[in-house]
This record gives structure tokens, sequence and C-alpha cells, in this order.
């Protein structure tokens, strides 16, 4: 299989993590590429109408993407258990929530680096932070017992988010009244399979 991905994508790194976490790293070959909304790349589109990454090429079936769908494909081929049946629905909730915050962190990067400065909207820029915001906080004061309990798909898709908010947004200080996530974050981050997908900016 081919995931065409990109070094700082986190959703791009949620699939990373579960290879690793899973032993599959050796089935699937990654394919670099340049993609954004306004540079758009060929192979992206031709694997995924939607032209984002990732996206996995089979050889024997349709190309899968966005990444729940790729993270929970995996999940069930490795028979790996990251979406178990008794905690399902907060599993697939909690990681929509760090989709979310990815999305929105995405979005305010985007409008520095893409939009023309004299176009860029501040006040949308705060309002992708609030929705970040306002997750990280339910995160820290609703989730940390589901967060320090057995492995499962949304403890990797909330580190490969808070990592990206890292990443690109570090001055925002996400950490400040949220000491619980970020030591939860902390260890998170020395597991290897975090260690092997650091970006490379
Ligand atoms: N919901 C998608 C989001 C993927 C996404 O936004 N990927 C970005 C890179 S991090 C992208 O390809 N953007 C190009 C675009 O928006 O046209 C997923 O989970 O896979």
């Amino acid at each position: 299989m081919k995931l065409l991905s990109s070094p700082t994508s986190p959703f791009v790194r949620k699939v990373l993590i579960v290879l690793h976490e899973t032993g599959q790293l050796d089935d699937v070959e990654l394919v670099a590429v340049a993609n954004t909304p306004t540079g758009p790349d060929a192979t992206v589109a031709a694997a995924n109408p939607v032209g984002k990454i990732p996206a996995l090429i089979r050889d024997d079936g349709p190309a899968l993407y966005d990444s729940r769908v790729i993270c929970r494909f995996l999940d069930h081929r490795a028979k790996a258990g990251l979406y178990p049946e008794n905690r399902l629905w907060d599993v697939l909730t909690l990681e929509a929530t760090a989709d979310g915050v990815m999305e929105a962190a995405l979005l305010m990067t985007y409008e520095a680096r893409l939009r023309p400065e004299d176009k860029q909207f501040p006040d949308w820029v705060e309002a992708q932070w609030t929705k970040i915001d306002r997750s990280l906080t339910a995160l820290n004061s609703m989730w940390m017992s589901h967060l320090h309990g057995r492995l499962d798909m949304s403890h990797i898709a909330i580190a490969a988010a808070l990592s990206y908010v890292d990443l690109r947004h570090d001055a925002r200080n996400w950490r400040a009244g949220r000491d619980a996530l970020a030591a939860w974050h902390k260890g998170f981050s020395e597991r290897p399979s975090m260690l092997a997908t650091q970006p490379q900016p």
C-alpha cells in the first residue's frame, strides 16, 4: 500500500502512529507530496476527490481517505483493538474532538501562510482558536481518566493534535491551566511511536 503523506500533517501523523503501534509499518510505502488548498497535488486529487492527505492507495480496492477511515481500516486489518466495543462512542467522539482541533489549527496555519496579508481576518483566526481552547479545556476537565486507560484510537488522535498545536501555535501556550492534559501529553510523547513520527518541518 502507498500512503500519500507529508512530514508535518497531523492527520498523516495519526495514521503513522497507528502503523507503528500495530506493527504494520513495513506494509506501507510513504509517498511525500506537497498539497495545499491553493497548491493541490495531482496524485492526491486522483486518489481523493476531496484533495486532502492522508490517502491510502491499496492494491486491491479504491483508495481510502480521511484519516478516520484509514485508521479504522488499519486497526481492523491488524485486529489491534484500538476501537474497543465497550467504549466505542467515547473513542469516536474523542477522535472527532482531536480532528476538530487539528482542523481549526490547520485553518489558522493556512490563514497565515496562504492568504494574502491584506485579506487575512483576525476575528476568524481567533474563532478557530476558541474551538481549540474549548476542546482542550473539555479534555482536561472531563476525559483524563479515559486518557489514562488502555491505549485506544482517541489517545493517538489527541496526542497528534496537541503536538500539532505545539508545532504551529506554540505561542498560544495551551498548557496554561491544563496541568493534567499537559502531563499526559508529556508521558504519551515518550512512546516509541511518537518519537519515530516527530514532524520534520
Ligand atoms: N478530515 C481529513 C482532513 C485532512 C486534511 O485536512 N489534510 C490537509 C493536510 S494536513 C490537506 O491535505 N489539505 C489540503 C486541502 O485542504 O486542500 C482527514 O482526517 O484526513
